[in-house]
């Protein structure tokens, strides 16, 4: 039997976590309003790699307090967290020595954010998970696409096995300092990084740390998982990842989560108000968890370090509902 993924398959509900320079723009760039998605803005807005580097001296989350979003994500009744430890823009929320493009180096904060919260969730029992972007705007390897934008990245001549080395490296020093139980991967689709790739990550992850559980999105698998049967899973990683949707039947035979937002942007964004309501949210767990799916429900906190109100509040609605009807 696959113990591995026992915590997994019965933990159904979960909390995303989308942070990083991205929230202090907000969705906004030299005062105009950028469309789309707030942690996607460097691409939307064409912003110059040292113009978005300028955003990490402002960077300084003083009301950042781990062990409150453990306890929001806790009384929701969520069972695990997962936070970005590096989004496209390849900022690093921990400390890491292979770039100085991180957290500790280049704002004034000055601190590892993730290892705080990996020992705020452990202490309310919850498993802390990361998600790691493979698509790097920032790495000197990766360069833009041949329309010019910076997705889907390219890499430059010759230096793939360089980034390669910089991710294994990084994902080890995040194993060391905080453990995650699952490896939550993204940015996968650029053509130059393989299945093959995909599988070799899988295995020297699983190497470091034989119980750890990673994402579909570690190789070519996003759509290729759905309809095949455990077993026989050709693509590397253990479940899929529908996303900001849940597949009409599930997918049969198949481990999957649907990670979806709250409003419509995963980083925050000033102006988007189009929160779902309680009840959308709590019909989406239900339906996901009779489907044999887990929920990955995501916030987006302030650069100030704040999750927004309306998401503590529907967490906290969440939260009444699980109890009154019995599910945590
Ligand atoms: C997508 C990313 O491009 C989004 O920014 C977000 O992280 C979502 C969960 O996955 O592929």
């Amino acid at each position: 039997a696959d113990t591995r993924m026992a915590w997994w398959r019965d933990a159904r509900f979960g909390m995303f976590i989308h942070w990083g320079l991205y929230a202090a723009p907000a969705g906004e760039w030299n005062g105009e309003k950028q469309a789309g998605i707030g942690e996607w803005i460097m691409n939307t807005a064409d912003i110059p790699v040292d113009e978005y580097e300028q955003l990490a001296a402002q960077f300084n989350p003083t009301k950042y307090d781990p062990a409150a979003w453990a306890k929001a994500a806790k009384q929701a009744g969520m069972k695990y967290v997962v936070i970005t430890s590096k989004h496209h823009d390849g900022f690093c929320l921990f400390d890491t020595k292979t770039t100085e493009w991180d957290v500790v180096d280049a704002t004034p904060y000055g601190r590892d954010l993730l290892r705080p919260l990996s020992e705020a969730c452990r202490a309310e029992g919850l498993k802390f998970c990361t998600y790691y972007s493979i698509m790097d705007w920032h790495h000197p390897a990766q360069g833009k696409s041949a329309d010019g934008r910076y997705n889907p990245s390219t890499i430059k001549e010759g230096r793939k096995a360089e980034y390669i080395k910089y991710m294994e490296q990084q994902l080890a020093e995040l194993l060391e300092s905080c453990d995650p139980e699952v490896l939550w991967f993204d940015g996968e689709w650029p053509d130059w990084w393989t299945e093959p790739d995909g599988k070799r990550l899988y295995s020297y992850l699983r190497g470091l740390k034989p119980s750890l559980i990673i994402n579909n999105r570690v190789g070519k698998g996003r759509k290729g998982m759905e309809g095949l049967s455990k077993g026989d899973q050709q693509y590397a990683g253990d479940f899929g990842t529908p996303e900001q949707q849940i597949p009409a039947t599930g997918l049969p035979g198949v481990d999957w989560e649907s990670c979806m937002t709250m409003n419509d942007t995963w980083g925050f964004r000033a102006d988007d108000h189009k929160w779902k309501s309680t009840e959308t949210l709590v019909r989406n767990l239900v339906d996901i968890a009779s489907k044999g799916g887990n929920y990955l429900l995501n916030v987006g906190p302030t650069a100030e370090g704040e999750i927004p109100a309306a998401s503590l509040e529907r967490l906290a609605q969440i939260g009444e509902w699980m109890r009154v009807n019995g599910e945590s």
